[in-house]
C-alpha cells in the first residue's frame, strides 16, 4: 500500500459531511446549558454613560454581566506585536465603546430566544463620539480612540527615504493600492460551549488552534494546564477568522463563575460585525527602473487599518512589507509601516493574511511600470524574475527564499492560456471597436508559508489490530487533513489508509500542537507525522528481528505488503497485525508508539503565475471574468484532488476580492455589509471553470517536499484579474480603479474618462 502520496485519493471525511453526519460545536447540544446573547454597541465610537441591567435580570433563569461584574480586564494582543497595553481590548466596554460591536454586557438565559429578549432589555445610554474610519484621517490624530495614549498609531516602522533611491531611473511609476476590508466568512460562524465541572474547565470551540486556546484561557483565568481541555470538533471553515476570541474567553469565564455549561452561536449578522475582518491596508508605491523595462529601485509606504483594537492585524503588515521583493531581483527597497487603530472592527488574518496585499501592490505596479515603458506586461516580468539558479535567494526586502522558477511558472500559465492568441483576439476586438472589450490580466507571485516558522506536534501508534493512530497539532477546518495526513503515514508503515485513524483538535487526546493557519500543516505538522512514523518502523524493525531471531541491521519493511522479513528472504515475516498482537501480549505494544516535534530550518516559498481573461462591457461597465488559469507550485503535492480543491476555494477567493466582496462602513462607523445580502459573497454563478494547472518544485526544507498551498490560489488570482480589467479599459487611459473593479465602479471610470 505504498506510493499513495501523489495520488488523488476521495477525502475520507466527505460522506460524513455530504451526508450531514459532521458534528458540530453547536450541534453538541449539552443538557441545561444556558444561552448566551452578546450585547453590542450600536455606536462606532462613544461615552458609556450608564449601563441598567436590572429589567433583563429579572427574566427567569437569565443573568447578566456588565464590566464591573466580571474580574477580566483586557485581552492583551500577542507580545511580539509590541503594542501599547494601553490600547488592548477591554473584554466587556466599560467607559468607551470604539466600534459598532464592541460587547457592553452578556446575558444567559434558558432559551435562545429568552436571551436575545433580554439583552434587548438591557439599557445601556451613550454620548456619541465622532467616527474616524478611514487610515489617512485616522493617522492624522485628530479624533483620538485612546486619548491616554495620545495616538491613533499603534505599529509603526518608520521611513527614512533615501534621497537619491531613483538616481539613475528612466522612469519612475507610482501608485497606491488599497486592499479592501473584507469578511473571512466561514460557512459556520463562530461557535463554543464552555462547561466548568470538578475544577477543570472544558471548552468546547469551532476553532483553528485547540492548543492555543487552551494555554491563553489557563493564563487569563489562572488555571494549570490539567485544568483545562479544549475540543475542537469539526469545523465549517475558517479561513483565518477562527481561534480564541473575546467571547470565548467571557463563556470560559462566566461558566465558571455561574457553574453553569454555557453555550453561544453566533448568526451570520454577529459574525460579519464582530469576527475580525481582514486586509484593510493601503500601499503607496514608486517603482523605478531603465526604460527597457529592468527595476531597479523600489519604496513602499504601507498603511494598515488595525480596527478598533490593535492585533495581528496590525502586524501583518509586517510580513507584507517582507514578500514586497514578489519574484523579482529588485536591488534597492525601501520600506515604511505604519498601522493605525480606526473606530471599525479589529483587523486580523483573512486568507492570504498580509500576503495578497504585497502581491496586489507590487503586481499592479509592475503592469502600470510596463505600460509607462511601453512594453508587454509578461516582458518585463521576465526581465526581472529571481533566476531559478539563484536560490536560496535573499530579497532586498528581507525574504530569504528556498527555492523557486518563476520564468517556468509564467511560460507554463501563459502557454496555457495561449497568451499570444488572447492578444490577438484583444486587437481584433479593440479594432472593431465592440462594447466587448478583452482584457488578459496576469500575475506572478512568491508567497511564505509557516511565515513564523513554527513547530508542530505529531503522534503515530500502532494499534492492536495493525493499524495506526496519527495524532497532530494540526486542526483540519476542511483542509482534508483525515485524508492526506493519513497518506503521508501510509506511505512510510505500509497500512492502507483505511487502517490509519487521525486524532486532532482535543487537547486531552494531542500532547501538543500550535494549529492550522499560514498553511503550514502538512510541512511542518504532516512532516512530524512522518518523523514519528519512521520512528514506529525503527523501532518496529528491532522488535521484529526479537521475534524473528535476526539482526535488526538485516530486518526490511515491505512497504507493498506491510510485512517485516530479513533482507533478501520474503519468509518468515510479520505482518503489522501479526507483530502488534505478539508485542500486546507481551505489554510492549506501545513501544510502538512515538511521537515528533518538527521544526524546519525555515519557512517555504511556495509561488505560481495566474492568467485571467475578462470581457468588460464598455456600455454597462459590467465585468465578465471569463478564464482563470492558475499555475501554483506548492512543491511535491500529498494528495492533488485536495490540492485542487484548495486552490480552487483560494482563486475564489482572490477574484471575489478583485470583483465583488466589500466590507464598508458609512461615515458615522455603520458597518455596511452585515448580512450575505449586502457582501458580495460570490456563487458558481459568477465565476468560469478554473483551469488549473500544476508544477512541481520540491522544497528542500523538509523531508516531504512539501510547501503549503492552502492559500497561494488566493494570493494570485487578485492582481490577475484585477490587471485584466485595466487591461481592458488601458485605451480609455484609465490607469486605476479600486478594488472590487465591479460594474459600477468600471462605468464611473469610462465616464469619468470621457468616454460615455
Ligand atoms: N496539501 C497537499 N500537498 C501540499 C500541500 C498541501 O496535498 N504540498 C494538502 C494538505 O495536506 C491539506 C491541504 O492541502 O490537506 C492544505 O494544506 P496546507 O497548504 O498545508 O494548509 P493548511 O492545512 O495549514 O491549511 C491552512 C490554509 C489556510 S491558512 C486557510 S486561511 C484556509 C486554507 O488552508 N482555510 C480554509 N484552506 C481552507 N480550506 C477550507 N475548506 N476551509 C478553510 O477554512
Amino acid at each position: 500500500m505504498a506510493n499513495v502520496v501523489g495520488q488523488r485519493v476521495r477525502r475520507r471525511e466527505d460522506p460524513r459531511f455530504l451526508t450531514g453526519k459532521g458534528q458540530y460545536v453547536d450541534d453538541l447540544q449539552p443538557e441545561g446549558a444556558l444561552y448566551v446573547t452578546f450585547v453590542r454597541s450600536p455606536w462606532a465610537h462613544a461615552k458609556i454613560t450608564s449601563i441598567d441591567t436590572s429589567a433583563a435580570a429579572e427574566l427567569p433563569d437569565t443573568q447578566v454581566f456588565a464590566a464591573a461584574d466580571v474580574e477580566l480586564a483586557v485581552s492583551p494582543a500577542p507580545p511580539f506585536i509590541g503594542v501599547d497595553e494601553r490600547m488592548f481590548r477591554p473584554f466587556l466596554a466599560s467607559q468607551k465603546v470604539r466600534f459598532a460591536g464592541d460587547i457592553v454586557a452578556v446575558v444567559l438565559s434558558g432559551s435562545r430566544a429568552s436571551s436575545v429578549d433580554a439583552a434587548e432589555l438591557v439599557a445601556v445610554e451613550y454620548e456619541p463620539l465622532p467616527a474616524v474610519i478611514d487610515i489617512e484621517e485616522a493617522a492624522r490624530d485628530e479624533v483620538l480612540l485612546f486619548e491616554d495614549v495620545g495616538t491613533n498609531i499603534c505599529l509603526e516602522r518608520p521611513l527614512e527615504p533615501d534621497e537619491h533611491l531613483f538616481d539613475g531611473c528612466d522612469i519612475v511609476t507610482s501608485g497606491s493600492i488599497f486592499s479592501q476590508r473584507l469578511a473571512a466568512c466561514p460557512v459556520e460562524p463562530r461557535a463554543s460551549i464552555g462547561q466548568f465541572e470538578d475544577g477543570k474547565l472544558t471548552m468546547w470551540l469551532s476553532t483553528q488552534t485547540p492548543h492555543q486556546d487552551k494555554m491563553v484561557l489557563g493564563l487569563m483565568l489562572g488555571l494549570e494546564p490539567d485544568q483545562v481541555r479544549v475540543v475542537g470538533p469539526d469545523v465549517g471553515g475558517g479561513f483565518g477568522g477562527k481561534g480564541l476570541s473575546v467571547e470565548d474567553v467571557l463563556i470560559a469565564y462566566l461558566a465558571r463563575e455561574t457553574g453553569r455549561t454555557l453555550r453561544w452561536t453566533e448568526t451570520r449578522t454577529e459574525n460579519l460585525i464582530a469576527m475580525h475582518q481582514g486586509r484593510a491596508q493601503r500601499i503607496a508605491f514608486e517603482i523605478g527602473g531603465t526604460q527597457d523595462g529592468v527595476i531597479t529601485a523600489m519604496r513602499w509606504r504601507i498603511l494598515q487599518d488595525a480596527g478598533a483594537y490593535p492585533g495581528i492585524g496590525s502586524f501583518l503588515a509586517n510580513l507584507t512589507a517582507l514578500m514586497a521583493s514578489g519574484v523579482y531581483q529588485i536591488p534597492k527597497i525601501e520600506i515604511g509601516v505604519q498601522a493605525v487603530v480606526t473606530t471599525t472592527t479589529p483587523t486580523g488574518p483573512v486568507r492570504g493574511a498580509g500576503r495578497p496585499e504585497a502581491t496586489q501592490a507590487l503586481e499592479r505596479g509592475i503592469d502600470m511600470f510596463a505600460a509607462d515603458c511601453g512594453l508587454d506586461p509578461a516582458e518585463v516580468r521576465h526581465r526581472n524574475f529571481i533566476p531559478k539558479d539563484a536560490f536560496p535567494h535573499q530579497t532586498a526586502a528581507g525574504a530569504h527564499y528556498d527555492c523557486g522558477d518563476y520564468a517556468g511558472a509564467l511560460e507554463l500559465a501563459l502557454k496555457s492560456a495561449d497568451y499570444d492568441g488572447l492578444r490577438a483576439e484583444q486587437s481584433r476586438r479593440r479594432q472593431t471597436g465592440t462594447a466587448k472589450q478583452l482584457g488578459v490580466g496576469l500575475s506572478t507571485y512568491v508567497e511564505v508559508t509557516n511565515g513564523i516558522n513554527e513547530t508542530e506536534f505529531g503522534a503515530v501508534e500502532i494499534t492492536s489490530d495493525g493499524g495506526a493512530i496519527v495524532k497532530t497539532g494540526s486542526q483540519t477546518q476542511g483542509q482534508g487533513h483525515e485524508t492526506t495526513f493519513a497518506m503521508i503515514v501510509a506511505d512510510r508503515l505500509g497500512i492502507p489508509v483505511e487502517k490509519i485513524t487521525v486524532i486532532k483538535g482535543d487537547t486531552d487526546q494531542v500532547a501538543r500542537g500550535t494549529g492550522t493557519y499560514g498553511s503550514k500543516s502538512t510541512q511542518i505538522g504532516g512532516a512530524a507525522a512522518a518523523q514519528a512514523s519512521e520512528d514506529v518502523v525503527a523501532a518496529a524493525k528491532r522488535l521484529a528481528a526479537d521475534e524473528l531471531e535476526a539482526n535488526p541491521e538485516d530486518m526490511v519493511l515491505d512497504l507493498e505488503r506491510g510485512q517485516f522479513h530479513v533482507t533478501g528472504a520474503p519468509e518468515p515475516a510479520l505482518s503489522w497485525s501479526d507483530l502488534a498482537s505478539r508485542l500486546e501480549t507481551k505489554g510492549l505494544l506501545e513501544e510502538l508508539a512515538k511521537e515528533a516535534d518538527f521544526t524546519a530550518a525555515q519557512p517555504t516559498f511556495p509561488f505560481g503565475a495566474h492568467v485571467a481573461v475578462v470581457e468588460v462591457d464598455t456600455e454597462t461597465g459590467a465585468v465578465e471574468l471569463q478564464r482563470l488559469v492558475a499555475v501554483d507550485d506548492a512543491g511535491i503535492i500529498i494528495n492533488p484532488l485536495v490540492a485542487d480543491g484548495q486552490v480552487h476555494g483560494g482563486v475564489v477567493a482572490g477574484i471575489a476580492q478583485a470583483l465583488f466582496e466589500e466590507l464598508t462602513y458609512d461615515e458615522d462607523g455603520n458597518p455596511q455589509n452585515s448580512s450575505l445580502v449586502t457582501y458580495g459573497f460570490p456563487s458558481a454563478r459568477e465565476l468560469p471553470s478554473l483551469e488549473r494547472i500544476e508544477m512541481v518544485t520540491p522544497t528542500p526544507i523538509n523531508a516531504l517536499g512539501a510547501k503549503g498551498i492552502g492559500e497561494s490560489g488566493t494570493i494570485g488570482a487578485t492582481p490577475a484579474v484585477h490587471n485584466a480589467v485595466l487591461d481592458a479599459l488601458s485605451p480609455y487611459g484609465i490607469r486605476h480603479i479600486d478594488m472590487p473593479v465591479n460594474g459600477e465602479r468600471v462605468w464611473r471610470a469610462i465616464r469619468d474618462a470621457g468616454h460615455t
